[in-house]
């Protein structure tokens, strides 16, 4: 209450449900992605339930519209209590197919955004010697499966990089980070998968088994969030009762 937090990706699916869920909580939410018009109808939704959104148009990959974003945020509030790095893309595809344009955005969103907004949030929490941050990794950030070659990769670079990211800010400087790791979730993540069989092999999959919905992850990430300054949660497993592997 009375906190500000940095939401990346929060024109959609998780980033949009947890800006709703904090704001409803009374943190004023930043909210950043490179869709505005999505951004604007998410802000009007908030105030009108009493909270209070700003609009942070935001490319993660590009360091520049960071810095811009993290400064028009301090500037408003004077402090960023909780950064959530949740800004993702997941355009599956075999190996053999070769789509390494998917490969590297997924590499430059899924990790190098974390860096650049972590980088830029980072120095305004150490100053205040306090924080949380939260990182969107994924089952795939704890095992492997075929067809998601590169996106495991790039969640189990930020299951390591919140891990070693907790030991160094910890203690130091009194900065929770918590690893969020969900299983199916149900958002419009699968809508960029451009190999068909994937595709096809996804919609099935959301035919035959209750997908999480955007609100669960949020909620636990409330949880966290007011947790006693002394607990951080440093790892959030989550899963669809359905979801057998
Ligand atoms: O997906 P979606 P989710 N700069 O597509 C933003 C992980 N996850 O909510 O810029 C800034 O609704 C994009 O905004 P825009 C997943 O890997 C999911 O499911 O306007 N923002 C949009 O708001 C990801 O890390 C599942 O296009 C950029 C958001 O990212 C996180 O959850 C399972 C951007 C994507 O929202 C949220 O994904 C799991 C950029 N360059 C992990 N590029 C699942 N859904 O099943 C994209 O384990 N965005």
């Amino acid at each position: 209450n009375g906190k500000t937090a940095l939401i990346t990706g929060a024109s959609s699916g998780i980033g949009a449900a947890t800006a709703r869920e904090l704001a409803q909580a009374g943190v004023t939410v930043g909210i950043a992605a490179r869709r505005t018009d999505r951004l604007e109808t998410l802000k009007t939704e908030i105030e009108a339930t009493g909270g209070k959104a700003i609009i942070l148009e935001m490319d993660v990959c590009d360091v520049a519209s960071v810095e811009a974003g993290v400064a028009k945020l301090v500037d408003a509030t004077g402090t960023i209590d909780i950064l959530f790095n949740n800004a993702g893309l997941m355009p599956l595809s075999d190996i053999d197919q070769f789509k390494t344009d998917e490969w590297r955005r997924m590499v430059d969103v899924n990790i190098n955004g974390v860096l650049n907004t972590t980088s830029a949030v980072l120095p305004h929490m150490i100053a205040a010697k306090s924080g949380h941050i939260f990182n969107t990794s994924s089952i795939a950030g704890r095992k492997v499966f075929a067809g998601l070659t590169v996106y495991c990769a790039t969640k189990h670079a930020i299951t390591a990089f919140s891990d070693g990211l907790r030991m160094e800010v910890g203690k130091k400087h009194n900065i929770r980070v918590t690893c969020i790791q969900p299983g199916a979730v149900a958002t419009e993540l699968y809508e960029q998968i451009s190999d068909p069989a994937i595709k096809a092999q996804m919609e099935d999959l959301r035919k035959e088994m209750t997908f999480l919905e955007g609100n669960d992850i949020a909620n636990t990430i409330l949880y966290a969030a007011q947790a006693p300054n002394h607990v951080d949660l440093a790892e959030i497993f989550i899963m669809p009762t359905q979801q057998s592997w």
